[in-house]
């Protein structure tokens, strides 16, 4: 049906009236879009089955990675252009008045997940089927996505986000591959044929439905799975409530966490965790079993990848499996688990490091906790007959402890690999914040550097720059991305440079469309978009950004000599619903946004916009957009970061701490094509260690700071009193703890740099050519075959 485009016409036709029951005079952009995506699915069923039959057949090892978040964004335009039939499709649409665009804008965003780790497992989805790898995605199938973010009065405000309210064309359900999952009841233990058998009674058991969802691998045969699990009542239990039964179940899968800051719910929280994970095994076990009888090889024929801690509870699960249902004695289930289990580690900080109170786990899942209390009193032992007596040190490595589970510690004692995301977070792990695990099990830590789908990010983002490119040096490097390395030939070549800045230019003009349309503000295209979008959290550090265009905006009103090169900095962020403080942040920024943007004396020079409801689809057309790149976090605080990695690959320029992967961005640019600016991580850590930072003498000794921290609360903004004095607090009472005022003068000073940067156009030009070039190093192809080789051992499979 893509095999030629009047065929595809004929063929659209005729399914739209079919599908739709209507003529194709009268069918509507919902029908076209649904007739399209699901001509889309029944084109590549048949890899999509061969692609699993190869598997079976090749009997080569696989991999299974289990994600509680996936941001998958849009699908349409991406399943075009891996099938390589996207201009065929366009055209013919044309053809019969149907604009593909348009049809894209039907399409909803699968928000299923918060930020970075979501979108990492998306971009990872993608390279995996592009490198005809055996690999799957498992997670669940939330009613509702991350929140939708409204901007009321400067105020974020949330809804309930409703992805699914007209369907889904790109899943299957697949009521006949349902499990069953067990919550709550009483562990029996009984001696059965001389052996201790245990068995769950008295159960409020979930039925979990799986939705797969095809992963189109581009240019190649291969349809990857993500399976989506979707919580059901099982049979409705007698003398119960049936509704409240009702209830209680189908929350599992209702709501996406958009945090794990607070209490409330945090049952459902656990219950979705061991949800995923259950139905995950029970699935991955009984085809495993069919396809190889016994377990007894399981880590030689799968790896089941944990996506940080939240689907830790895979070890207890495979421990249950295997010593429950299969009857193997504990150290042979261990030997299996140990080495089936990798995990890879997403942040040190030690508010998000997840850790579940015992009087919560132990009753919701008595068996589960049985087998994790087991784990860790065999663990300790053995930290014991290590070294007698050092109870310090087990109490530091322990799993459970202070009455509570501690899933990191889990993680890294159940798998056989934990990896950092960028080298700076792995060295961290292994020198501070797990120190004690590394020395016990060195050879278990490593290192895969985050990369981004540069399909998604460049080749479907980005039509003109990557047109651009292809025409230069030729387009393997969609596949082979490291090719775009070749620019570098180009770095004299004027024509091609000032080629670069008009395709900036007309990507900046769409997003200014956009700024006019959802903020009813112009934005000058000729002016530096400034950008800095991502989750809201104090050490990405907003604050600073936004402290800085105060201070710009002072400077302008004081100083009548003063001139900027016109800047517009553009914020997109969601806040967590509970974090007041990063709730404030926003609020501070739409503050100064309506003050600057309202001030004639201003003019042009400046504008300040906060682009609501950010997420996948918008990013796209926001990166395209940028020239400068803030990744401002608290040096050693970011993990990684996948949002340098994206601006990067677009053409725009870094103003960044040495932080996550900054610094390997930095290390391949060069100092002349990023600007670093601020503490380095070791010296964080040494104030945080020893002392020595007092955020008052930046306070007292630099007037541009006394002046911007006061104006926070001193009626400056004269409708939010009270307002910002929990920031100000932030800096003064609170000595800052992400140096924000210690960062500020090299930040502003590296500002400078870059405004008088951009006078020089075809210097400028010349710096984004270079990140452009190296950005082939960040593709997720790159870090897909690290994991391959280094973790999982898959091979392709053609
Ligand atoms: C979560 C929370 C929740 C409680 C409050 C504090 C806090 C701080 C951080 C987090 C993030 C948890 C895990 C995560 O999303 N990490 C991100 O993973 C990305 C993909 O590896 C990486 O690029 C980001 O740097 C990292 O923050």
């Amino acid at each position: 049906m893509f095999s030629n485009k009047e065929s595809f016409k004929e063929n659209f036709k005729k399914r739209v009236e079919m599908l739709c029951g209507k003529s194709f005079s009268e069918s509507t952009s919902r029908d076209h879009y649904e007739t399209l995506g699901l001509m889309i699915r029944e084109y590549v069923s048949n890899d999509w089955i061969k692609t699993n039959e190869k598997y079976l057949a090749v009997k080569g090892k696989q991999v299974f990675y289990l994600s509680i978040e996936y941001l998958l964004g849009k699908l349409l335009r991406q399943n075009l252009i891996n099938l390589g039939v996207e201009g065929l499709v366009e055209k013919g649409l044309e053809e019969l008045g149907i604009v593909l665009e348009e049809l894209e804008e039907i399409e909803p965003d699968a928000g299923l997940g918060n930020g970075g780790l979501g979108r990492l497992a998306a971009c990872f989805l993608d390279s995996l089927a592009s490198l005809n790898l055996p690999g799957h995605g498992h997670g669940i199938r939330y009613k509702h996505g991350l929140f939708e973010q409204k901007i009321v009065n400067g105020y974020q405000v949330e809804l309930p986000e409703q992805w699914l309210r007209s369907g889904n064309v790109w899943e299957i359900r697949k009521a006949d591959l349902a499990v069953q999952i067990p919550f709550w009841g009483k562990v029996e233990a009984k001696m059965e044929n001389g052996r201790l058998v245990f068995h769950h009674l008295h159960t409020e058991t979930v039925t979990a439905v799986p939705y797969d969802v095809p992963v189109v691998g581009y240019h190649c045969k291969t349809v990857n799975t993500l399976r989506l699990w979707n919580a059901e009542p099982a049979q409705f239990p007698i003398n119960k409530d049936i509704l409240q039964y009702k209830r209680r179940t189908e929350a599992i899968s209702e709501f996406l966490y958009p945090d794990d800051t607070h209490d409330e719910g945090k049952i459902l929280r656990l219950k979705q965790q061991y949800f995923l994970v259950s139905a995950s095994l029970q699935s991955i076990i009984r085809s495993y079993k069919k396809q190889h009888g016994s377990l007894n090889e399981l880590h030689q024929q799968i790896c089941i990848h944990i996506n940080d801690t939240h689907p830790v509870l895979a070890i207890p699960e495979l421990m249950r499996i295997l010593i429950d249902e299969e009857g193997f004695g504990w150290d042979e289930a261990w030997h299996i688990t140990k080495n089936t289990i990798s995990y890879t580690n997403h942040t040190t900080l030690s508010e998000a490091l997840e850790k579940w109170p015992i009087h919560i786990f132990q009753p919701l899942l008595p068996r589960i906790y049985m087998i994790v209390n087991e784990i860790n009193e065999r663990f300790c032992r053995e930290l014991w007959e290590e070294t007698p007596g050092d109870w310090d040190r087990i109490a530091k490595l322990s799993i459970i402890a202070d009455g509570y589970v501690k899933m990191a510690h889990l993680a890294i004692v159940g798998s056989f690999s934990v990896n950092g995301v960028a080298r700076l977070h792995t060295e961290i792990l292994k020198e501070r914040e797990m120190q004690p695990f590394y020395q016990l099990f060195p050879d278990k830590f490593n290192n895969k550097t985050n990369g981004i789908a540069h399909r998604r990010w460049l080749l479907k983002a980005n039509p003109k720059l990557s047109t651009l490119i292809s025409e230069r040096i030729g387009n393997s490097w969609t596949s082979a991305p490291h090719e775009l390395i070749n620019l570098l030939k180009y770095q004299e070549d004027r024509s091609l440079l000032k080629e670069l800045g008009k395709i900036k230019r007309a990507n900046k003009e769409m997003l200014a469309d956009i700024i006019y349309k959802q903020n009813g503000i112009t934005v000058d295209p000729q002016a530096i978009f400034d950008v800095q979008v991502k989750r809201l959290h104090a050490y990405k550090r907003q604050l600073l950004n936004v402290l800085h265009i105060l201070h710009l905006y002072n400077r302008i009103l004081e100083d009548s000599s003063f001139r900027m090169i016109p800047r517009v900095f553009i914020f997109g962020a969601k806040a967590s619903p509970g974090y007041y403080y990063a709730k404030k942040i926003i609020k501070l920024i739409n503050t100064v946004a309506d003050k600057v943007n309202n001030d004639p004396r201003v003019g042009d020079q400046m504008k300040v916009i906060f682009l609501e409801n950010y997420r996948v689809s918008l990013a796209e057309k926001i990166f395209t957009a940028a020239d400068v790149s803030e990744q401002i976090s608290t040096a050693s605080k970011e993990a990684s970061g996948t949002g340098n990695m994206k601006f990067m690959i677009n053409g725009a320029l870094t103003i960044g701490t040495l932080d996550g992967a900054n610094i390997e961005i930095h290390e391949r640019v060069g100092d002349e094509n990023i600007f670093i600016f601020g503490l380095t991580a070791e010296e964080v850590l040494h104030y945080y260690r020893h002392g020595g930072y007092d955020s008052d003498e930046y306070y007292h000794h630099d007037s541009r700071i006394q002046q911007i921290v006061d104006q926070l609360v001193n009626g400056f903004f004269p409708d939010v009193h009270n307002e910002f004095e929990p920031i100000f607090d932030s800096l003064l009472e609170e000595n800052d703890q992400y140096f924000v005022l210690k960062d500020f003068a090299s930040y502003a000073e590296t500002q400078r740099k870059i405004g008088e940067a951009f006078k020089d156009q075809i210097s400028w030009q010349k710096k984004c050519l270079v990140n452009i070039a190296h950005a082939g190093y960040f593709s997720s192809d790159r870090t897909i075959r690290e994991y391959a080789k280094d973790i999982w051992d898959i091979h392709p499979v053609t």
